[in-house]
């Protein structure tokens, strides 16, 4: 069956199959009082930015220097990695509008929450794939060639682009290829591929728990990536899907840090443990892991710094912080999730080799895909590093946090596309 066939199979709405679109984040109906909840929290985002103010006090040893909460546009980046300079990268969000239209059932599906997420990347990408497809009437050298060049605008990097375009072309050969509107479909497909590589099973991978008993998540990553954020959906989600969830306030260096974790506990409605600014991470987090056994908690979140006096002591720290939950809770951490912000670029890349050598990280968490056009990162950090990005951030409500899913992420990059699909394929 053609790709696209399948994916529209898969993603656009249909009655019949409605029921497996639902969302990964939503699989439980919320009750009234969730319901409630969920919409006071989508519209506080104003508490964090409160909060994040407090926390940029000017005088404070700092790996960056200017506020974290800014989305950063990829080509102004620094050589550090550990830098997390910002820049604004404001662009008419057109999907806001057209928001309005959806039902509340179709902004659940998972196909939904996607496509709307990586909009930005969509209208980017999508756009020159057309415009490249439009100008070529047969797949030649040149062809790849511009192929490789918007592949690398969408962040895909340079080494997974080599590969994609080799197989593309091995592909193209292969099916005897000459429209190049037909290899839209074949770099669709090919997107997936790389994705899961050599691992051919090629299904979603969730976050790892432990069956018999508590679960703890090890959240790292460099300051305004969006740990804490992320940490407040996850607990939002793992609750409402019935779990006993619990966090630890593990970032003691930054001003406002305790409190901002404090606040997402109170509004998601889970304990938080914590201690005052200054102190012993590691404490805390022991103390952390001693609370969540006593309350029989089912998943315990830790959050950390961004930041410290300098990044040695910061992979000190957590490698520290990593040590007490090994010794404390046999088998854990089951997840160290290092968070990368999608809209830095290819400076994500440097800091996931840096942080995997202090803590193995076991899984990427891509924040603020929406707030970029080069999605494309998704695919050269599992390709190069070869560590699974488990959970994507798009956008800022406490729902906006989804597992990750090749096929969905591909659709929501070819969504238009898709949803022509049959009408290109009708008889004439
Ligand atoms: N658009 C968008 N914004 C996000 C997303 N995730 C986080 N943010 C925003 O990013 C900013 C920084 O998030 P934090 O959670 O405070 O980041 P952090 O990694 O904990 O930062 P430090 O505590 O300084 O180390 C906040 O304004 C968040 O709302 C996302 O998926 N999309
Ligand atoms: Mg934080």
């Amino acid at each position: 069956m053609s790709f696209f066939k399948k994916l529209k199979e898969k993603f656009v709405k249909n009655p019949e199959t409605d029921e497996e679109n639902k969302s990964h984040t939503s699989d439980e109906p919320l009750d009234e009082a969730q319901e409630e909840e969920t919409q006071q929290l989508e519209g506080e985002t104003a508490v964090d930015e409160s909060v994040e103010e407090e926390s940029s006090v000017e005088d404070e040893p700092s790996l960056q220097e200017e506020d974290p909460v800014e989305v950063k546009d990829a080509e102004e980046q620094s050589d550090d990695p550990l830098d997390t300079d910002d820049e604004d990268e404001q662009e008419e969000d057109t999907e806001e509008s057209r928001e309005e239209e959806d039902t509340e059932e179709e902004k659940e599906s998972i196909a939904f929450k996607f496509k709307k997420g990586l909009a930005k990347t969509r209208n980017s990408f999508s756009s020159k794939i057309n415009d490249l497809v439009a100008r070529y009437r047969t797949v030649d050298e040149d062809f790849f060639e511009e192929l490789e060049e918007v592949l690398i605008s969408a962040d895909v990097g340079v080494t997974t682009v080599m590969e994609m375009i080799e197989e593309l072309e091995m592909e193209v050969k292969r099916r005897n290829v000459q429209d190049p509107q037909k290899v839209k479909e074949i770099i669709s497909e090919k997107l997936v591929d790389i994705y899961y590589g050599d691992d051919d099973a090629g299904e979603v991978e969730g976050l790892k728990e432990n069956p018999d008993g508590l679960t703890i998540y090890l959240f790292v990553g460099v300051n305004g990536v969006g740990k804490t954020t992320t940490i407040g959906k996850l607990a939002h989600r793992l609750k409402s899907e019935g779990k006993n969830v619990t966090l630890a306030a593990g970032d003691t260096f930054r001003a406002g840090a305790i409190e901002q974790l404090d606040e997402w506990g109170k509004r998601v409605g889970v304990n938080v443990t914590k201690h005052s600014e200054g102190s012993d991470p590691a404490a805390v987090i022991y103390d952390g892991i001693q609370s969540a056994k006593s309350k029989k908690a089912d998943v315990l979140i830790c959050d950390t710094a961004g930041r410290l006096q300098n990044k040695v002591n910061l992979m000190n720290e957590l490698s520290k912080v990593k040590r007490v939950i090994e010794r404390e809770a046999p088998g854990a951490p089951h997840e160290v999730l290092l968070v990368l912000d999608a809209t830095t670029g290819q400076n994500a890349m440097s800091q996931a080799k840096i942080f995997s050598e202090a803590t193995d990280v076991s899984g990427i968490v891509l924040s603020k895909l929406d707030g970029t056009a080069k999605g494309g990162i998704v695919l050269a950090i599992r390709n190069e590093l070869d560590i699974p990005v488990k959970l994507v951030g798009l956008g800022e409500k406490v729902t906006d946090l989804e597992t990750f899913d090749a096929h969905a992420f591909v659709y929501g990059l070819f969504a238009d596309m898709i949803e022509d699909y049959e009408d290109e394929e009708k008889p004439s």
